[in-house]
């Protein structure tokens, strides 16, 4: 196994607990994809292009733990992000790397009236549910915020669509019946610290919020086991919410009658309390509140920053857009650096959670230079800002983009 991977994993017990020697896929290389680099657009955007197991080759943000970026390319091949080019994101070194299917358990405990101890076989015997959804990183883009800010630099792979499957929530919590005091579900996964100074990863739900049938434990994933790296075998589907709820290898859910202040919901993932989420540059908000629902984005796949079109013949553009969950109505794009707009056509629908493809067309009448910028809107009014908003972590960025091609 590759140095880049965490040296003791034994790579027969990885693969056969993911499921994947049945499969044949023993012999699939964990390797470095030596001498291959991105340059991502922004200062300091070098990264090494890095094969994991059960991967592609991904754009490596950091190595322990591993943090993966999607290269954009992907997102055009279809509205479904596939399993081996799903970025990752880890915020404990400590990360699990061989999980027994057959033993694994996830515990519900706490402000219960009867904690439960079920299997994965346990957990399939709940009534199944699906929904398709977009996983975005709060930090997805961090890396254009200006004036730019700390924390992982990351382009626009940061985000993936996927078909979930699992059970819902609700139903586990009901089963184990919430005493009347319970005011929030904390889930924790199997990820540890490796410095005793560094909090475990674990995040809170309210309970109406964790129980209002949407948010689910998954076991798959576009149809097969979750890859190692995305939560295998369990994680936690928080339909448009940010990623930093959707805790992976789930082992500990437990009820509480406080609202969780640890660090991962007291300090970090806040933003400013103020309606937008969004500060002047620069400053520091008066109060913060957790982050929770995505802001409004899309983007344009089908062609990259750079690209030269023919001029005087119809192309067609495609892309994609989300939100919060409210449902897209409209994307529209510009070819004119933004000063006249045309609808673009929406493409298939797979529900109010998944990326919505969208395609228009496109002609470079002149020779010359092209911006062509994309701008969607949903149910509830909401649409993209032109200019950079900005927050001290650089979450949530949502602004107009801009693709720059050349007519020749
Ligand atoms: N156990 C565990 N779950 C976790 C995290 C983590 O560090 N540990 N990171 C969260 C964050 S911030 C994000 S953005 C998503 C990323 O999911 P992915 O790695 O499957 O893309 O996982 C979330 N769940
Ligand atoms: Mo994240």
């Amino acid at each position: 196994m590759a140095k880049f991977f965490v040296p003791h994993l034994n790579r027969r017990k990885f693969l056969r607990s993911a499921g994947l020697l049945a499969a044949g896929l023993a012999s699939v290389p964990g390797k470095v994809f030596s001498g291959e680099k991105v340059t991502l657009p922004f200062a300091h955007g070098e990264r090494d292009l890095v094969k994991y197991p059960q991967k592609r080759p991904l754009i490596r943000l950091t190595t322990r733990p591993p943090q993966l970026e999607t290269p954009f390319s992907v997102f055009n091949e279809g509205v479904i992000t596939p399993n081996d080019a799903f970025f990752v994101r880890y915020h404990l070194a400590g990360i699990p790397t061989e999980i027994d299917p057959d033993t694994y358990q996830v515990k519900i405990g706490g402000s219960v009236n009867t904690p439960l101890t079920l299997s994965l076989a346990d957990l399939k015997k709940f009534e199944p549910t699906e929904v398709t959804a977009v996983l975005q990183c709060s930090g997805n883009s961090r890396g254009f915020v200006t004036p730019r800010v700390g924390g992982g630099q990351l382009a626009n792979g940061a985000m993936g669509n996927a078909k979930w499957k699992g059970v819902r929530l609700k139903d586990i919590l009901d089963k184990a019946g919430l005493k009347a005091t319970a005011k929030q579900v904390t889930f924790n996964g199997l990820d540890k610290p490796i410095l005793e100074a560094t909090p475990d990863f674990v995040k809170a739900l309210d309970v109406e919020q964790a129980r209002d049938g949407e948010v689910m434990l998954a076991y798959e994933m576009n149809g097969e086991a979750l890859p190692m790296l995305n939560g295998f075998p369990l994680r936690l589907i928080v339909p448009g919410y940010f990623g930093t709820y959707w805790v992976k290898h789930v082992s500990d859910i437990t009820v509480v009658d406080e609202a969780l202040a640890n660090f991962w919901m007291a300090t970090a993932y806040r933003i400013p309390d103020n309606g937008t989420g969004f500060c002047e540059a620069g400053t520091v908000p008066k109060a913060t509140t957790p982050i929770k629902r995505y802001t409004i984005r899309s983007f344009i796949t089908s062609l990259a920053d750079g690209d030269k079109v023919r001029t005087g013949q119809a192309i067609e553009l495609k892309g994609i857009a989300f939100d919060g969950g409210y449902g897209i109505t409209k994307v529209q794009i510009s070819d004119d650096g933004g000063k006249e707009w045309r609808d673009a056509t929406l493409g298939q629908n797979l529900g109010k959670y998944s990326f919505r493809p969208w395609t228009a067309q496109f002609t470079p009448a002149n020779d010359g230079n092209y911006e062509l910028k994309v701008r969607a809107t949903n149910t509830i009014g909401q649409t993209q800002p032109v200019e950079s908003l900005w927050n001290p972590s650089g979450y949530m960025r949502n602004t107009i983009e801009t693709t720059h091609v050349k007519a020749v």
